[in-house]
């Protein structure tokens, strides 16, 4: 690697830190630095999970999809996929409040969340594959942050900001991937007690399986793999919504459970 391309990483997820840590937006980067491509982006993003690591002691629990769904796509303008990190100190537990003051401009995704008991090694990984190292599936949500004014970003700008990843909770009740359809599963978001999201797993590339195979696949050409214990995020069957302080989200799956959480100021 370049000199000149390190100072650029380093600057890059110095900047994207601190905007979390002090809760501030930042300009995305692609205006100034033209040569930020997927390929950098995800060296940023490596730099930034390393001091974040450091910094906050914590380690990594898995990783988590972005933009794996249309609705999420086309909210976003941004038309493939991404990845990120997800971090030990990003966990919630079910049940407790989650406060929104840490956070820029918190939004809400349902998810399935999975959880692996072998190591996935990419290339050539397949939704069977996936399906065979899976221990266990959950519902879960995620709460992104774009560190990003009004979450205004190009894909390598996401990438670089570990894919807007804030906070993650998933159902401490986890079931056999082999007794449900993930494809057909249906799934309905509520938010105070209203509908405001109805999906299926399908809605997540044909299969959430796929998505994870994608992940697997592009994991290895960076000398990266899924690891066993780790839990993976299918990315958002639906668009993500505005969190407020006093709301009450609820997303239930069909024959997965459900999983509530409530935020406060
Ligand atoms: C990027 C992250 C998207 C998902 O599940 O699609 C994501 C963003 O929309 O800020 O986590
Ligand atoms: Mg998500």
């Amino acid at each position: 690697m370049k000199a000149v391309e390190v100072d650029v990483i380093q600057k890059i997820a110095t900047d994207l830190f601190e905007a979390e840590r002090n809760a501030t937006e930042v300009d995305k980067f692609v205006d100034q630095y033209p040569e930020l491509d997927v390929e950098l982006g995800y060296d940023i993003q490596e730099a930034l999970i390393e001091k974040k690591c450091k910094e906050e002691n914590t380690k990594i629990s898995g990783r988590k999809l972005g933009l794996t769904s249309k609705a999420k796509q086309e909210m976003m303008g941004v038309h493939e996929p991404s990845y990120g990190v997800l971090l030990e100190n990003m966990q919630l537990n079910e049940g407790e409040p989650i406060s929104i003051a840490p956070l820029i401009h918190p939004k809400i995704e349902p998810e399935i969340a999975f959880i692996f008991n072998k190591e996935v090694k990419g290339p050539s990984i397949s939704v069977t594959d996936i399906l065979d190292a899976t221990a266990y599936i959950a519902p879960a949500m995620e709460i992104i942050d774009s560190r990003y004014r009004n979450f205004n970003f190009t894909l390598p700008d996401v990438i670089a900001d570990n894919s807007s990843s804030s906070r993650y909770i998933f159902g401490e009740k986890l079931y056999k991937v082999e007794d449900v359809d993930l494809r057909l599963m249906g799934m309905v978001f509520k938010k105070n007690g209203e509908i405001i999201a109805t999906s299926a797993g399908a809605a997540v590339m044909g299969h959430p399986a796929r998505a994870v195979a994608w992940m697997a696949n592009k994991l290895v050409e960076r000398g990266q793999t899924i690891k066993p214990g780790e839990i993976v995020l299918s990315g958002a069957l639906s668009e993500a919504f505005t969190i407020e302080p006093g709301d009450h989200f609820s997303v239930s799956f069909d024959g997965i459970g459900s999983l509530e959480a409530s935020f406060t100021e």
